[in-house]
């Protein structure tokens, strides 16, 4: 199965947190994947490179048959793990060195923030772009200010590679960011803020899907 054509039609895509985490990386990334979520970004800003390997070895195994598993930022602890790719930033690994370490089987997202970006992100061969941030979020304390759900639509156009959004998204806000040509959406605090993390998800898949079928 190739895992990157998956990517179009994922509706939720997790991304952990365990600084916000109510529950715990694992439970979150336990109860996302059983909620039906297909996608999951171990995103680790402060574990050492061990403790990073033993838990992304944790989350593949959960994401086995059932999710894409990438690894945000570390090539190394993607390649320890073989997992199924990495996302990474303006500022880390330039996409063609990632790819020449990685392979042309392995998924490679980026974040990106215009259109001037994102068309160069699709250039050097990112098989989707991370959208950011749409609104203001105080999870990143570094995103800069939102940029609007509508500037979602003037990319979408642009590119043939999925969009998923990112930035202080919310049940309700996200509809807009559907209705705008988001492919998926990330939603961390959202998600893993919450008691109930299986619950949560699958309230924003609902959302999702039933904002897709109204907009096509
Ligand atoms: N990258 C851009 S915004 C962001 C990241 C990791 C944080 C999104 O978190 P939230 O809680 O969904 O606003
Ligand atoms: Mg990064």
């Amino acid at each position: 199965m190739d895992k990157r054509k998956l990517l179009g039609k994922i509706d939720l895509y997790l991304v952990t947190d365990s600084g916000l985490s109510k529950k715990g990386t694992l439970s979150d990334v336990r109860n996302a994947v059983e909620a039906g979520c297909r996608i999951v970004q171990y995103r680790e800003k402060d574990r050492s490179t061990k403790e990073m390997v033993k838990e992304a070895f944790l989350i593949k195994e959960i994401c086995e048959g059932k999710a894409i598993f990438l690894v945000n930022d570390r090539i190394d602890v993607a390649m320890a793990v073989d997992a199924d790719g990495v996302h990474i930033g303006q500022d880390d690994m330039p996409i063609a060195i990632a790819r020449q370490l990685l392979g042309n089987d392995k998924i490679i997202g980026l974040t990106v923030h215009n259109l001037r970006e994102a068309l160069e992100a699709e250039q050097d061969g990112a098989d989707y772009v991370g959208l950011s941030p749409i609104f203001d979020t105080s999870t990143k304390k570094d995103a800069g200010k939102g940029i609007g759900p509508e500037s979602i639509r003037g990319v979408k156009n642009a590119l043939n590679i999925p969009i998923v959004a990112i930035g202080g998204i919310n049940k309700e806000n996200s509809i807009s960011v559907v209705r705008e040509g988001a492919d998926s959406l990330v939603a961390i605090s959202a998600i893993v803020c919450s008691d109930d993390v299986n619950k949560e998800t699958t309230d924003f898949i609902n959302i999702i899907r039933k904002t897709k079928d109204d907009v096509y």
